[in-house]
C-alpha cells in the first residue's frame, strides 16, 4: 500500500486530490514543513531535499509531487491515467509545463499578495509576475476552448497536475476574468468532491510564530 508523506497544507494536497480520485487505500503521514518536520533525519532518508510530499509504495521512495501523481496514475489508474503513449506524452508536456512556465511565476505572484507577511509584500513584483503569467493563461485558455479537458473529453491526471498548481489563482485572488475558458475548467476541476478541502486548507495557511520563521519556511 503507498504511504504519502507531507501535511495537506503543502504539495502533497495533490497526490492527497489523486489517491482520493483513485479511490485506493493509502497511509497518510502528515509530515510538517513549517516546524522542521520535513529536516528530521529520517525524513531525510526519503528525501535529501527535505521537502514534502515524498510517496513510497513498496521499494519504491518517490519526491517532487507532479511525478508522484504521474506514478500513481499510471500505477493504480484506471480512468484518470493516459491510455496511450500519446496521452502519456501530453500528461508529461502539461505537467513540465505548469511547473516551468506557471508554478514559480504563480508563487511569486501569491508571495507578493498573500503569503509574505505584509511588510515584505511588494505590490510591483506580484503585477510583473501576473503580467508574465499572461502568456501561459492564454495558451491554456485557447486549449481549453476546443475541449471540456485537457486531453480531450475526460478528466485525467493532466488536470490534476495543472489544476492544483493552479489552485493558487482563487486562493491570491488573481482575475481571471480575460480567461473564461480557463477559469470555467479551473472551478470544475476544484470543485470536485476529491479536490474539495482545498479551500479550507487555502484559507487556513499556518503561520510560523515569528515573521523571520516564516519567511525562511518561504525560502
Ligand atoms: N518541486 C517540489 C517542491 C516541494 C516543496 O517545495 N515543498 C514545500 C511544501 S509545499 C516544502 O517542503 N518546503 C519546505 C522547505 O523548502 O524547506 C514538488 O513539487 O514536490
Amino acid at each position: 500500500m503507498p504511504t504519502l508523506y507531507g501535511h495537506a497544507m503543502s504539495r502533497a494536497h495533490r497526490n492527497l486530490w489523486l489517491l482520493r480520485e483513485l479511490g485506493i487505500p493509502f497511509d497518510h503521514v502528515p509530515t510538517d514543513f513549517l516546524h522542521g518536520g520535513n529536516k528530521a533525519p529520517d525524513f531525510l532518508l526519503l528525501n535529501p531535499n527535505g521537502k514534502v510530499p515524498v510517496l513510497t509504495d513498496g521499494d519504491l521512495v518517490l519526491y517532487e509531487s507532479l511525478a508522484i501523481n504521474l506514478y500513481l496514475a499510471r500505477r493504480y489508474g484506471t480512468k484518470l491515467a493516459p491510455a496511450d503513449a500519446a496521452e502519456d506524452g501530453l500528461a508529461m508536456q502539461w505537467s513540465l509545463w505548469v511547473a516551468t512556465e506557471v508554478e514559480k511565476t504563480l508563487f511569486v505572484a501569491c508571495e507578493n499578495l498573500f503569503f509574505f507577511p505584509e511588510a515584505h509584500r511588494r505590490q510591483d513584483e506580484a503585477d510583473l509576475a501576473l503580467r508574465k503569467l499572461d502568456r501561459p493563461f492564454r495558451v491554456l485558455d485557447a486549449h481549453l476552448r476546443q475541449r471540456a479537458f485537457l486531453l480531450g473529453d475526460r478528466f485525467t491526471v493532466a488536470d490534476i497536475n495543472v489544476a492544483s498548481v493552479m489552485s493558487l489563482v482563487p486562493v491570491a485572488g488573481v482575475d481571471v476574468s480575460a480567461y473564461p475558458d480557463m477559469a470555467e475548467w479551473l472551478g470544475r476541476c476544484l470543485a470536485r468532491p476529491a479536490a474539495d478541502d482545498w479551500k479550507t486548507i487555502a484559507f487556513t495557511v499556518p503561520r510560523p510564530p515569528t515573521e523571520a520563521a516564516w519567511m525562511q519556511s518561504l525560502m
